[in-house]
Order: C-alpha cells, then structure tokens, then sequence
C-alpha cells in the first residue's frame, strides 16, 4: 500500500489547498512569474498544514474562456515539476482532459480531480491505466449555463444515481472501486436550496462507502448566507461549511484558506479521537 493511499484510507480529514496557475491570477501574467507564484503559494499551503496541493489550469468559472490542452499543459507541468523538486506533498491536478490527466500524473501528480466526473471521451480509460485515485464531482450541465435554471427531481437522489452509474462505468473501464473519491460538485448547476440539501444530507453519500470530497470554499452560496459577502469576506462561513461537512462524514476538504480550515478540522479529530 503506497504512503498516499494509506494517508485516504486513514481516518483523519485532510485539506487540499488550492493553487491557480492561470496567468490572470498573477499580477504580471508572464510565464516565469506565474510558475513562482504557484509554486509560493504551494509551499505557503504545505507550511500551513495543506495535505494535498490541487494544481489547475483551466478555469470552471462561468463564462470563462476555453483553454487549449497545450496551454493548459504549459500551464500546470512546470507548477507540478517544481512543487516535486521541493517538496512530498501529495499533489492532485484539476482537469477534465485526459492528455493533462496522464502528463500530470507522468510529472508526479498522484490524484486526479474532474470536475465533469471522467466524462471527456478517453478519460475513463486514461485514469484506468494511470491507476491513481480519481475524484468524481457530479455537475449538472456545463459551467457557461449551469447555474442558469438547475432543476432537480430531489438532488440527493438524483446525485447518488449519478454516482452509482459513474461508478460502474470507471469500474467497467478498469478503475479500481478502491481509487474512486467522490463529490457532489457544491454550486455546479445548484441553486442555494440544493446547496444545503446537499450539506444537510452528505451523510446519504456514504451508502457507497467511498471517500467524501467537498469544495464549499469562498463559494457563492456563502456569500448569500452572510447577506452578499464578497469572495474575501467568506473565510469564517467557509470554515464552518467544512466543519459541518465533516460531522457528516466528508473526509477531503478542498480549500484557500488552509491555516483556518486546518485549525478548525484539528477539533473535529480530537473530538473523534483521530
Ligand atoms: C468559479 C466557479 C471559480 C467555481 C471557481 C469555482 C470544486 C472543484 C472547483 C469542487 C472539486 C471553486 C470552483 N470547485 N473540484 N473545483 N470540488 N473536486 O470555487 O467543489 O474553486 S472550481
């Protein structure tokens, strides 16, 4: 059993930290500036306790612009090489194409994060032969329109037989059931109400007995709760979206605000004796 697999299955919770290596998020947009500044933020995030660093290049932002798989290659492969050369941190990619999927796990990346759940064409097959563990995040739609009008018979159910076919079909291309995460996708194709259904029921998740990922950071459904709070006022509500997730049994927490989340999932372990 390989030290990143033993870390999942242990009972700790475990926060991924959130690098962006998109060029609008460094104030220069250059190449050499953007790789340093990821790879800053990579280590800052490791010092403050990160168990996992998640490298993306392709923005899911409603409206975003379509990013190439050679720029997005040129985009994450330096960041992943240079977090390898420095530290052991386990890194994940987040990506929906099977080309950066299998360069990134060749450069060191050890998790694969998909917001569209392995569906691009050859990513299932991909991830099979990469035999990493995978992060199945259901989203209904496409970012452009997702949050436009998302209707839901009852969004637990309807997620969970969403999981239940993804599943299979990553077991029929050779997955291991082992190597599977999953996630319900918080705010893709949700309005506020499916939102904390979702929240209130993650526990309805754990039938398939799988590991729970959950990406409730700065989230927009945050910043309704608290009345119209911007993305750098949702720190606190962030905080305790993830400690509520915890007490339902989500076991992976992918945030910005590590040092914060870290701190306050340190009580939800001591409280479980873990
Ligand atoms: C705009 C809209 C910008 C949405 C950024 C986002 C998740 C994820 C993202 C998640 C997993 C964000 C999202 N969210 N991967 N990637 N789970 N597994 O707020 O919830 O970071 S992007």
């Amino acid at each position: 059993m390989n030290r990143f697999f033993s870390l999942l299955s242990s009972d700790k919770s475990l926060v991924m930290g959130i690098v962006n290596t998109t060029p609008d998020s460094f104030s220069d947009g250059g190449k050499f500036n953007s790789v340093e500044g990821a790879l800053t933020q990579a280590l800052a995030m490791c010092q403050q306790g990160a168990d996992i660093i998640d490298v993306g290049g392709e923005s899911t932002r409603p409206g975003a612009e379509v990013v190439s798989i050679d720029d997005e290659i040129k985009r994450v492969i330096p960041v992943i090489e240079s977090i390898r050369q420095k530290s052991d941190v386990f890194v994940s990619i987040d990506t929906s194409k099977p080309e950066v999927m299998k360069a990134a796990v060749n450069a060191g990346a050890n998790l694969v994060n998909d917001v569209n759940g392995l569906r691009a064409p050859g990513a299932l097959d991909v991830c099979a032969e990469l035999d990493v563990p995978v992060c199945i995040m259901h989203m209904q739609g496409e970012p452009r329109m997702m949050q436009l009008n998302p209707v839901y018979s009852d969004v637990v159910k309807d997620i969970q037989l969403f999981f239940e076919l993804r599943i299979q079909s990553c077991v029929d291309a050779g997955i291991k059931r082992s190597n599977i995460i999953l996630d319900p996708g918080f705010g893709f194709g949700k309005t506020l109400e499916h939102n904390l259904q979702l929240l209130k029921n993650l526990d309805e998740f754990k039938l398939f007995d799988l590991p729970l990922l959950v990406g409730l950071s700065r989230k927009s459904m945050l910043g309704t709760i608290l009345g119209g709070a911007s993305v750098d006022q949702r720190m606190y509500a962030g905080v305790a979206a993830a400690v509520l997730a915890r007490t339902k049994g989500a076991s992976i927490f992918r945030v910005h605000d590590v040092k914060a989340t870290v701190d306050a999932l340190k009580v939800c372990d001591a409280m479980n004796g873990v």
